[in-house]
């Protein structure tokens, strides 16, 4: 393939997968590829879709994905799963529940594996985020597994983020609870077939209550059945109705300054542990400065300033 990058702008499927590969595996050419692609990125919008393993997640994403279809919209898929070793969509029709909408020209799907640290997930999946929007779909969905601070994280690649649950958590709400308050522009509780669905709806309401009293937006906590395709359109209209919101009050504009005030902050403390590690790790310097730490010579406080000192001259 001549070149990704403009690959993935004529919207060559081949080249989008190629090029999410490369930014999984961090290939050598991810960056030339993101550059090329970055002044490209911005046009599609980014749902969250998080909440606790088996919720249903995936079957919502999937009925989701294809109530936007309907509506004429073109749609990415990105399912996180750090769980799972496997990558490059191996896992399809396993995790992910999608196979009719993966025959869908106007669907893209694609999971994720952690391979490394969670941390290092969450820039690459930004990175695949942007690649689906240069490639030009109109709505990207995020779906990942858990309400902690790692998939806080991911989530914070999107535009509107819903939070998944379901009846019978018990006391497991209280435990997440402060996550996923933070997180949930949208509540869903899936699963509504199951009982106890209205009794969680009341405690949700009590927490939002709570915690949102001087919020503009109070998250609207619907109730789905996502394998019987019910609560479907409910939640798409509220989507829409988020994304008004926050497009008109301008939080949208925030959220996404926010972004890209964090990425880069991140892209730079990533590439500056790489040079200190280089300088420091790989020459051999550092076993000098730990042997005078170990025996008290010296503190590893004064080492690090004067380590940053050198650097910075
Ligand atoms: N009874 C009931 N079952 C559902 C509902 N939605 C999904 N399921 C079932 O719940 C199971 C888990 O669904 P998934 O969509 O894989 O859940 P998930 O949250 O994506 O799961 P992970 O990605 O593994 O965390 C599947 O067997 C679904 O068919 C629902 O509304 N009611
Ligand atoms: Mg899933």
């Amino acid at each position: 393939m001549e070149n990704i990058a403009d690959e993935v702008l004529k919207g060559n499927r081949l080249a989008l997968a190629k090029a999410i590969t490369a930014i999984e595996n961090e290939r050598e050419n991810a960056t030339e590829i993101m550059k090329q692609l970055y002044p490209h990125t911005g046009n599609a919008y980014v749902l969250g879709i998080t909440g606790p393993p088996g919720a249903g997640k995936s079957t919502l994403t999937d009925k989701l994905a294809k109530e936007f279809r309907s509506r004429g919209k073109t749609v990415g898929i990105i399912a996180i799963d750090p769980t799972s070793p496997f990558s490059g969509g191996a896992i399809l029709g396993d995790r992910i529940r999608m196979n009719d909408l993966a025959m869908d020209e106007g669907v893209f799907i694609r999971s994720m594996g952690t391979r490394g640290s969670l941390g290092g997930l969450s820039h690459k999946t930004a990175d695949a985020v942007k690649v689906m929007d240069a490639f030009g779909v109109d709505v990207i969905f995020v779906e990942t597994v858990g309400v902690g601070q790692s998939e806080v994280d991911i989530v914070k690649a999107a535009d509107t983020t819903m939070v998944v649950l379901i009846p019978g958590m018990g006391d497991d709400i209280q435990a997440i609870k402060a996550g996923i308050l933070e997180i949930g522009d949208i509540f869903t509780i899936n699963k509504a077939d199951h009982d106890g669905a209205d009794k969680l709806q009341t405690e949700l309401n009590m927490m939002l209550d709570l915690d949102g009293v001087m919020k503009d937006w109070r998250p609207p906590i619907l109730k789905a059945v996502a394998n019987q395709n019910i609560g479907i359109t409910e939640v798409v209209d509220t989507f829409h109705k988020h994304r008004t919101h926050i497009e008109e009050n301008g939080q949208l504009t925030v959220r996404r300054t926010e972004r890209a005030k964090n990425e880069m902050l991140d892209l730079l403390d990533a590439k500056i542990g790489q040079y200190v590690r280089h300088k420091l790790v790989d020459s051999g310097k550092i076993d000098g400065y730990v042997e005078e730490i170990k025996s008290r010579k010296t503190d590893p406080y004064t080492v690090v300033n004067g380590v940053m000192e050198n650097m910075l001259k």
